[in-house]
């Protein structure tokens, strides 16, 4: 590999890198202009939406200089924007139903809890992925973390909020949001899988990483920008 920051045409790895910096960059203007468009505590939304895609844009110019230095997965990279990210994606899951009406903070601490277990575990997998079973314990905890969010969302406390209370946007907002961490997510365990089943394939690993954070990063904020910008305020029907 030759020492060099620029991109190597046939380094289809770096490429995705290269995008999605620039796609979350762009997301961010993006979602931090249209902000003025949004009413009352949707604004927040959008600020938040807007963090998580800043806080992924400065993360992916280092990870791919890592990448295409050292064609290695930027671990530590990767993991320190997944932990600012995904608390305040799950802030904005709590913004949401806190508009509807009024929500208990202890749901707010399980959901946060459930996201730093499933990072830590994860994290700790991945860097001490030379140990097959460390690597499958440890997934196996992580993915215990996801699941309990999946059912806190789906069967607890969250998903009755939504049922009962809010608006039609609200609810339109929850349920698409609950969709993409349930199929949006998936794609990164299925990515731990893929990359470290059977010797590892460490460019297989980023690449569907990459592809999951611009799907969970844009395509989340944009369901977001668009419930802050539907007109439609009318109160749903329960
Ligand atoms: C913006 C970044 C996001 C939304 C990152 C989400 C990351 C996950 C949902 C990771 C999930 C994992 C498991 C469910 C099992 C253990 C391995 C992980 C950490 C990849």
């Amino acid at each position: 590999m030759d020492k060099t920051v620029l991109l190597n045409p046939t380094d289809y790895v770096g490429v995705t890198f290269w995008l999605i910096s620039a796609a979350m960059v762009a997301a961010t203007f993006f979602f931090w202009v249209e902000r003025d468009r949004a009413e009352g505590k949707w604004k927040t939304s959008l600020t938040v939406a807007a963090m998580v895609t800043g806080i992924a844009a400065i993360h992916y110019f280092y990870m791919r200089e890592v990448w295409v230095y050292t064609s290695e997965s930027p671990t530590v990279f990767r993991y320190v924007d997944w932990l600012l990210t995904v608390p305040l994606q799950i802030v904005e899951f709590y913004l949401i139903l806190a508009a509807m009406t009024a929500v208990a903070t202890g749901l707010f601490w399980r959901l946060l809890v459930a996201s730093l277990v499933m990072l830590i575990a994860g994290y700790l997998g991945e860097v001490n992925s030379a140990n097959t079973s460390a690597l499958w314990v440890l997934f196996a905890i992580g993915l215990a973390g996801w699941l309990y969010i999946l059912y806190e969302i789906f069967a607890g406390e969250a998903s009755r909020i939504n049922a009962n209370e809010g608006t039609v946007a609200g609810q339109k907002a929850f349920n698409a949001l609950r969709l993409i961490v349930t199929f949006g997510w998936a794609i990164y365990p299925l990515g731990y899988i893929y990359g470290y089943t059977g010797g590892g394939d460490v460019a297989a690993l980023n690449i569907i990483y990459n592809l999951a954070d611009f799907v969970n990063k844009i395509a989340f904020g944009v369901v977001i920008w668009a419930a802050a910008t539907s007109s439609n305020k009318k109160k749903a029907k329960s």
